[in-house]
């Protein structure tokens, strides 16, 4: 596997500020931007235009919520069942509880329903209220409803108020609303962060959009960057009883929670509840303020998570039997015994194996469900448009995309698929990179310049944690540690300074001369700390 491609960002050889490089590296120029990303402002203090929002509908979509909750009015809002949607169902919910609204929450059953806004649910959802004159019924959905074309003519004709707000792409046209509220700057709960404030600004909320944000792999920059920084410092010191069973569960307590741990223990957990059971579960558990409610649906959230690796093993290993017939550079993988809940992360792990765009579809009876994930330079979503006859329903972005189609199609998909992504996916698309900031001397390598590299978290899609390179580097000694001996420890020497290393799963010879790529960490034991290298490529001089 190990063919990874070092792209040297930093082209310059004449000597720099590292600070300024890093910047420069995350697209980040000019003086202000550059101090405004090593402090990043608090979310509150960005404006509407800056998110790319449309003022104007924001102002309409408030006005109406205020009036829905001045008349109680029924609100429904309708959310998603990915940990993005939970969150972004579970901010505005919240904040129309408090402000006294009959508001209900309503997030669609995968499996049942499917995703978005539903023709059939509209007339279910309010029923009692709608079609009384004054009292219409008002429908908010957050993390969706971008593309629910049929859904919201249904809503109109029964007389239902629709409130979109969503962060997927739209399409040229967009749906008869009442009011839009879209931005792709933001996650589904960011945009929902961002309209509860617009009713009550207190902050609130923000913890549960950083997850949001976090697990939806939002490039972590602008708003994003702010909601995730802030966020996160809520959530290291939050009372929410749900969340903190969760820590507990997941092993997290003693730990400081960063992106790391959403996207691997607590994003996970809240969606094991849509993949495998009900994602009403994730949202009563970040709700809840009853402790003994909080302790069983944490624990049951744990089983969902095992109960989900167990069906993601099984799945992968189904795949990797019918990878040998793959020819196409688009891995393209269709059976019955994919768990509808689970095929974008067994999509997930394939792309990252192999790096390739891939595909997978869970075959029912008539209709297949499909989830696809991408490589860096290939949009998922335009090839899927490319083949949009053949879609019943479906969206979604760049990296990532779901849908549906007939299986009396797919054949015909897969060809067409194929054939459009066969253009776009050349050689060079295809190989594996790892971007490397810039050179590093030993003797540059010091406790100052990592302190000021922790200005640049929380790393994150679109901000990854520093890497840098080092040549002409002599192994001075290496060691097997860890279970199953899989790691090595090493001391380096370059110009007399001796660095420590550590190489994770590595069990590639290493020779005397090396040239390495790594990231800066701190290694903490006993009270003491020192500065060590964590290795993520070695080539052998
Ligand atoms: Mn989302």
């Amino acid at each position: 596997m190990h063919e990874l491609r070092w792209e040297i960002l930093n082209k310059l050889d004449k000597p720099q500020d590292i600070i300024d490089v890093l910047l420069e590296n995350r697209g980040v120029k000019g003086k202000k931007a550059k101090t405004d990303f090593l402090a990043p402002k608090h979310p509150e203090k960005f404006s509407v235009e800056e998110l790319g929002i449309n003022k104007k509908s924001l102002g309409k979509a408030t006005g109406r919520i205020k009036k829905a909750i001045k008349d109680k009015e029924k609100i429904v809002i309708y959310g998603d069942y990915d940990a993005d949607g939970v969150c972004a169902t579970a901010i505005l919910w919240e904040k129309l509880h408090s402000l006294g609204a009959n508001a209900t929450p309503f997030i669609p059953d995968r499996f049942e329903d499917g995703y978005g806004l539903n023709k059939k649910q509209i007339s279910k959802l309010l029923l009692v209220e709608a079609g009384k004159t004054k009292n219409r019924g008002l429908i908010i959905t957050v993390d969706n409803g971008i593309v629910a074309f049929e859904a919201i003519s249904e809503a109109n004709k029964l007389g239902i108020d629709v409130i979109i707000t969503d962060h997927h792409e739209k399409k040229e046209k967009l749906p008869k609303a009442f009011a839009i509220v879209h931005t792709t700057k933001t996650s589904g709960s960011g945009v929902s962060w961002i309209l509860s404030q617009e009713l009550k600004k207190d902050g609130k909320g923000i913890e549960l959009a950083a997850i949001g944000t976090i697990a939806d792999q939002l490039p972590l920059v602008g708003f994003n960057r702010s909601v995730a920084k802030y966020g996160l410092e809520v959530l290291n010191k939050t009372s929410r009883l749900g969340l903190r069973k969760l820590y507990a569960t997941a092993g997290l307590l003693e730990k400081t929670i960063g992106t790391y741990e959403i996207n691997f223990a607590i994003a996970p957990r809240i969606n094991a509840s849509g993949r495998m059971g009900s994602a009403m579960d994730a949202l009563r558990l970040l709700c809840t303020t009853n402790p003994s409610r909080a302790e069983k649906l944490a624990t049951d959230l744990n089983n969902l998570n095992i109960e989900r690796q167990k069906k993601v093993d099984e799945a992968l290993a189904l795949a990797e039997g019918s990878l040998i017939n793959q020819t196409s550079s688009l891995i393209f993988l269709s059976h019955e015994d994919y768990h509808e809940g689970i095929i974008g992360l067994v999509a997930s792990r394939i792309t990252e194996k192999y790096y390739r765009p891939t595909i997978v579809l869970s075959k029912g009876e008539k209709v297949a469900k499909a989830s696809a994930r991408s490589i860096r330079g290939f949009s998922i979503i335009q090839a899927v448009r490319a083949a949009e006859e053949f879609i019943l329903e479906g969206g979604g972005h760049e990296m990532a995309a779901g849908f549906s189609i007939e299986v009396a199609n797919l054949k015909k998909f897969q060809n067409k698929i194929e054939a459009h992504s066969k253009e776009i996916l050349t050689r060079e698309l295809l190989e594996r990179k790892i971007n490397v900031d810039c050179e590093l001397g030993f003797n540059q390598i010091n406790r100052e310049l990592y302190n000021s590299l922790t200005s640049f978290e929380p790393y994150g899609v679109g901000n990854p944690a520093p890497v840098f390179v080092s040549r002409d580097i002599k192994v001075v000694s290496s060691k097997k540690v860890g279970r199953d001996s899989k790691h090595q420890k090493l001391i380096l020497e370059q110009k007399g300074k001796k660095i420590n290393a550590i190489a994770f799963n590595w069990d590639n010879p290493i020779e005397e001369n090396i040239s390495l790529v790594y990231r800066l960490s701190l290694n903490e034991w006993n009270n003491k700390s020192e500065l060590e290298l964590m290795v993520r490529d070695i080539k052998n001089e």
